[in-house]
């Protein structure tokens, strides 16, 4: 072979090996070469020793071999008997030999079916390591769970954990369309494939589910919540069921959505009436249809009635009649309804941000018991920050899950490093005062404020085909930080950006530290750029890209920034207090005081709540419009900071992502200064106020701001 050739050979495969580290997530499993903390892990785990067969426990069995083999560098004997010490003994409840079983008699008295237990234990004087659970799943929850503690380098010598996830229902949305186009996804094209499916296996599903699977996530919604009725047909499902049959055996159930009109649609009916007998007959047929393909089905999430989609108010009915015919169909089989809040009519000239408390607080205490009511974490609309939504707390009778976007929609799509957590703990955090002080959005959430038994926690996914699934690199941590979350809601984001850094780059602590710190200032830093103090939904429309403030000519008035940010030239910000539209008598009276006066209102929250002139001081002694003005320049400023950091970590991380990382923050810096440009541009023509020293002079006109067009953005 001629040199060049070799040279050319050699980059191949390094560039094969560097592109699989993107692939990888968070399971790189990168080999241990601290000899000190390699051998202190290869002296306790001389052999694995498996009890169980299934197919989960051989997926388990495997994944241990191969995080081992490749951390530590060498294969462990995998036996079918306890030979001698420090071996890692693997089996749930079930398939564990009774003297095993007798030694976790306690700890398996203590714990849910979903719990696993790592345990350093003593077995005839010897000791040994057991990682185990009641089922299968949990063994493998528990299986992923040590091999992070290897992989965050963290000691095993004297293990004694139990974990139990605090929700039932840890979900993933995929609003992938059968096209293959995924409604505000931005890492490429849906990764399921309709048209190869049921035949073709795609790798990539097994290692969706393995990535799931290791963040204790266990369902999936495949469809959009703009839905489409062909998926309930035969053809679709035959193909739904192949992809259950991959994801089972990592725990994860598979639902649809449900298109209201389907019977109208795919069942030639007349009307899709929820208290029509053929509707209800046909509802019921099609649960029986699917569960006989698919038994162990999660059920149906439903958008009705809500920007276009058809529901039950098409026909004189209300949403606890859609929601219960629906529970009724699939209660049989054990399947339950998860139920969107998310609705706003243009017939309702209330402010939006009280429509859905409005339509929805009166059911409480309606619905069967197999419907859970989906709310977004946020009265509007994922924005970069929302006061927690009010709904949260105010249905005692009914269980809420979360509603979280995972997908940047609203953050700078996939070109923006923003991590996500920061964002998910504010709301679970937050103090609903619902029965009293502490009865925090995570309480209402995990059931332990009305002792609900259906509990669940949704992520709007932003998984699509790229090679590195989410479009960013950082974008993998939140994937990551919303499974961690939905397990444990009351996850510290930092904990879970250490967590996601060590097992994807490197666990070098002079790495760790400014890129962990860069992460959670991340959220903070996009607020700033794009709507600080309590601003939102001033982003350019239909796509969502880019500022837009001016935009004032949709049909409806709801869709208009100008109707969120109401500048004129005696301030800013919409009036939601008690004088305004008294969106704050939603929330329960502690809350409520604090967002109603201009004096409590936290100020990160001011405009959200308040139109407050441009003159008025905030706690800086400054007036707002300078705060304005100086939080969009800070905004920019931390991304250049973020710059600054990531490219002093050049040396701790490969080439591929270190590069792609580095491009993606200048596009960031470069559109956290449209956006500063724009927006303060655009507010001065209210203010009539110079911009103060210290802020970087625009870059173009407003006229230029207000020409540029997106058509083909993606994820519209
Ligand atoms: C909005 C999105 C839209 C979704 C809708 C929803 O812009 O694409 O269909 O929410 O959640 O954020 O139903």
């Amino acid at each position: 072979m001629t040199s060049l050739k070799f040279v050319f050979l050699l980059f191949l495969i390094s560039f094969s090996a560097l592109a699989q580290k993107d692939y990888k997530l968070w399971l790189q499993y990168d080999k241990i070469a601290n000899d000190i903390i390699s051998s202190e892990y290869k002296n306790n785990i001389q052999g694995i020793v498996s009890f169980g067969n299934s197919e989960t426990s051989k997926i388990t069995i495997k994944e241990l071999e191969n995080g081992i083999v490749n951390m530590l560098g060498s294969k462990p004997e995998i036996n079918s008997e306890i030979n001698g010490e420090n071996n890692l003994i693997i089996g749930s409840h079930t398939s564990l030999n009774s003297e095993l079983r007798k030694i976790l008699k306690t700890d398996f008295d203590k714990i849910t079916n979903e719990s696993f237990i790592i345990k350093t234990i003593n077995l005839k004087n010897k000791k040994q390591i057991i990682i185990s659970g009641k089922n299968d799943i949990a063994v493998l929850y528990g299986v992923f769970n040590f091999l992070r503690l290897i992989q965050t380098h963290k000691s095993i010598q004297n293990l004694n954990i139990a974990d139990s996830p605090k929700t039932n229902i840890r979900i993933l949305n995929h609003w992938d369309n059968l096209d293959r186009t995924v409604e505000r996804g931005y890492a490429g094209f849906s990764l399921w494939n309709w048209q190869k499916l049921p035949d073709f296996i795609d790798e990539r599903y097994i290692d969706y589910a393995r990535a799931n699977a290791s963040i204790g996530i266990n369902g999936t919604v495949l469809t959009n919540v703009n839905a489409n009725a062909l998926i309930l047909t035969p053809q679709y499902l035959e193909k739904v069921e192949a992809l259950a049959n991959v994801f089972r055996p990592y725990g994860i159930k598979v639902y649809l959505t449900a298109r209201f009109s389907a019977p109208i649609e795919i069942g030639n009916l007349k009307t899709a009436d929820p208290k029509d007998t053929q509707v209800i007959k046909w509802w019921k047929d099609k649960a029986a249809e699917i569960y006989k393909r698919i038994p162990d089905f999660g059920g149906f999430l439903v958008k009705a009635n809500s920007e276009g989609q058809p529901g039950p108010q098409n026909y004189g009915r209300d949403h606890v009649d859609g929601a219960n015919m629906l529970a009724d169909a699939v209660a049989p089989f054990g399947g339950v309804i998860m139920w969107r809040a998310f609705v706003y009519s243009e017939h309702d000239a209330n402010d939006r941000a009280k429509q859905a408390y409005a339509e929805f607080q009166p059911y409480d205490g309606k619905f069967k018991d197999n419907v859970i009511v989906q709310v977004k974490n946020g009265a509007i609309d994922f924005q970069p920050r929302e006061p927690f939504h009010p709904l949260f707390g105010a249905m005692p009778k009914t269980p809420l899950m979360m509603e979280f976007q995972i997908t940047q929609e609203y953050l700078g799509f996939s070109t923006h490093l923003v991590f996500l957590p920061k964002l998910f703990q504010e709301v679970l955090e937050s103090d609903t005062y619902q029965k009293g002080k502490g009865s925090t959005v995570a309480k209402a959430i995990d059931g332990t404020l009305y002792q609900n038994k259906l509990t669940g926690i949704a992520g709007v996914s932003n998984i699509g085909n790229d090679l590195n699934w989410t479009g960013h690199p950082f974008a993998q941590a939140n994937w990551y930080g919303f499974g961690r979350l939905a397990w444990n809601p009351y996850l510290d984001a930092e904990t879970i950006a250490d967590e996601w850094l060590r097992c994807t780059f490197s666990n070098n602590e002079n790495f760790i530290k400014p890129v962990k710190n860069m992460m959670i200032e991340s959220r903070e830093a996009v607020v700033n750029y794009m709507t600080p103090l309590g601003l939102h939904h001033i982003m350019d429309t239909g796509h969502h890209y880019g500022p837009g403030p001016w935009v004032s000519d949709l049909s409806r008035p709801e869709w208009n920034p100008t109707y969120y940010h109401k500048a004129d030239k005696n301030g800013i910000g919409f009036d939601r207090s008690k004088s305004g539209t008294n969106a704050v008598s939603q929330y329960a009276p502690e809350a409520a005081n604090l967002f109603d006066n201009l004096e409590t209102c936290p100020e990160k929250d001011l405009l959200w709540f308040h139109h407050v002139s441009w003159d008025y001081k905030l706690k800086n002694g400054q007036t707002l419009w300078n705060s304005l003005a100086f939080k969009y320049q800070e905004g920019v400023d931390q991304v250049a900071e973020m710059q600054n950091v990531w490219n002093k970590s050049e040396k701790y991380v490969d080439s591929e992502r270190f590069n792609e990382v580095k491009m993606l923050l200048e596009i960031q810096q470069k559109e956290a200064k449209w956006w500063r440009d724009a927006c303060l541009l655009y507010f001065q023509q209210f203010s009539g106020k110079e911009l103060p020293a210290g802020i970087e002079k625009p870059t173009q006109t407003l006229e230029y701001f207000k020409s540029l067009k997106f058509p083909f953005a993606p994820g519209n």
